[in-house]
């Protein structure tokens, strides 16, 4: 297992698009495995490959506690995953491993029907709702080079790009 680097903002390969996995094998667990351990290092609750530099559709989600405050952990890894439906509309408070320091409400779709590889190379398709539903739409917009701030409205980005500028 090993902890890897995140990449933060405004770091150009976080604007890239990633490519779909052509092959689920030992080396691509293993690398998913030591997204999970980055992402819990860094109190996270998902992590896309892009962010520790890997251009490949690859993803790890674990929310941990769901709204009613239960705190069964459920992990998920997400080979070339695809929302194939939306429903209902939401606003929520996101962060971002790779902006670190903001916290931004963001609108998307409350529930989604998801439909993804496993790790073990078989299809599994789901409904997600709550937390997870907003978490796994926020690590599929990094793997086509989408951060949370890109969906803000022009102004609050504006504002919040000239701020983070500032630290860099
Ligand atoms: O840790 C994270 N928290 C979070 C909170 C609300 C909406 C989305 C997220 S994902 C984020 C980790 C991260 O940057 N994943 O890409
Ligand atoms: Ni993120």
């Amino acid at each position: 297992m090993a902890i890897l680097e995140i990449l933060t903002y405004p770091n150009p390969i976080l604007k890239k698009a990633c490519a779909p996995v052509t092959d689920v094998n030992d080396e691509l667990r293993k690398f998913l495995d030591d997204m999970l351990e980055t992402m819990y290092q860094n109190a996270g609750i998902g992590l896309a490959a892009i962010q520790v530099g890997r251009l490949i559709r690859a993803i790890v989600v674990d929310i941990r506690e769901d709204e009613r405050g239960s705190s069964e952990s459920k992990v998920h890894k997400l080979i070339n995953p695809e929302i194939l439906e939306k429903e209902g509309s939401k606003k929520c408070e996101e962060g971002c491993l790779s902006v670190p320091g903001v916290r931004e409400e963001v609108i998307r779709a409350e529930k989604i029907k998801v439909r993804a590889l496993n790790e073990n190379g078989k299809k599994v398709e789901f409904i997600a709702e709550g937390l997870l539903a907003i978490c796994i739409q926020h690590e599929i917009d990094h793997l086509d080079g989408i951060l949370f701030v890109d969906r803000l409205s022009k102004l609050r980005r504006t504002m919040i790009k000239k701020k983070l500028n500032k630290l860099t």
